[in-house]
């Protein structure tokens, strides 16, 4: 029996995920759609031959045909697309971010908190991703001791339009907020920016790249390079430094080239590129969970305390100085 989901928002994110829904993950149909641009919503339930359309999100989210809903909408509807699944009991795979503020976070987790099921997963990908999986087995097999430092890097060939110096924490780095919190197993307690010498290539509105600095409670640091005019190329990295060894997210090798004299991998373009199969095996997942009423990925805890941690980072951008992360108290469903 396939699982009856409604997309929130047509934009980018809404149409990747129509499409994989359609061609490629098992167990799922998408029966209605919903954008505030509701000629475009239609244009692309056409294509993807769904019935039901709407220009408003709660229209969707209370239609008793949809079972589950995905929330792809700008950023700042995403506090009440989560609240309204949330009181509908409908299952909902949120994109980052749960929401922009720390308040707005901790209104989703307080209306969740008190369930006895969880019903909301934060569209972190990575945590999907193969190398970054294989990384976390070998440090949970204790394969090279206790972890020590991390050492990240983030790098965007171009910004999009309109990218700022704060997104460059709120909307890239919080990616590796999350996957660290999640590699580690601890939370981020305290946070430093630094900027290097601006990139003469880089947007006149953006101090790129950044340094990041972040400090866990198990006194493990972690750097991240964001790095969002690189011009070459969308590349990650990440290597963990534990007491007996290292480990480190594989290059992204299609195949390897060899002719007049060198020997070359491709860089992939862009994060779809590089995180295509994750971004599968997130709805994939998603879909089956959601099917046994078992919400297991990223949940509205790591949501909160990303962007609790984001913020902070914003803060540190500001002022130059390192700004603690106080978290709250986390509720028993998310033990
Ligand atoms: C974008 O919003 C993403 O989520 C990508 O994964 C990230 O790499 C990129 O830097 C962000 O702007």
């Amino acid at each position: 029996m396939a699982l009856k989901i409604g997309v929130v928002g047509t934009g980018n994110m809404g149409q990747y995920h129509l499409q994989r829904l359609a061609t490629s993950i098992a167990n799922a149909q998408v029966v209605a759609v919903s954008d505030v641009d509701v000629e475009q919503a239609k244009r692309v339930a056409d294509m993807a031959g769904v019935a039901r359309v709407y220009s408003d999100g709660h229209q969707l989210i209370g239609d008793d045909a949809v079972e589950a809903v995905i929330v792809a909408s700008p950023g700042f509807t995403h506090e009440e697309y989560t609240l309204a699944c949330i009181a509908a009991g409908k299952p909902v795979l949120c994109e980052k971010p749960l929401a922009p503020t720390i308040d707005a976070c901790l209104r989703v987790l307080d209306a969740e908190a008190g369930l006895s099921e969880r019903l909301v997963q934060v569209g972190f990908m990575r945590r999907y991703d193969d190398g970054y999986r294989a990384m976390k087995a070998s440090v949970d097999a204790g394969q090279v001791g206790t972890p020590l430092l991390l050492h990240c890097a983030h790098r965007n060939p171009v910004p999009p339009p309109g990218f700022t110096s704060d997104m460059m924490l709120t909307d890239s780095v919080v990616h590796e907020i999350d996957v660290s919190r999640w590699l580690l197993g601890q939370e981020i307690i305290a946070a430093t920016v630094l900027k290097p010498r601006r990139s003469s290539l880089a947007a006149e509105q953006l101090q790129d790249p950044q340094f990041v600095l972040l400090e866990t409670d198990g006194g493990v640091l972690i750097d991240v390079e964001s790095f969002v005019s690189c011009q070459y190329g969308y590349d990650i990295r990440c290597e963990l430094v534990g007491e007996s060894g290292t480990v480190a997210l594989p290059d992204q090798v299609g195949v390897r080239l060899r002719r007049d004299g060198r020997s070359s991998t491709e860089v992939p373009a862009d994060w779809r590129s590089r995180f295509g199969l994750a971004y599968h095996a997130e709805l994939q997942e998603w879909v089956d969970g959601a099917l046994r009423r078992e919400i297991t990925g990223p949940s509205a805890w790591d949501g909160y305390a990303t962007t609790a941690v984001a913020e902070r980072c914003v803060e540190a951008l500001e002022t130059g100085r390192r700004v603690v992360v106080d978290l709250a108290e986390r509720p028993e469903l998310y033990d």
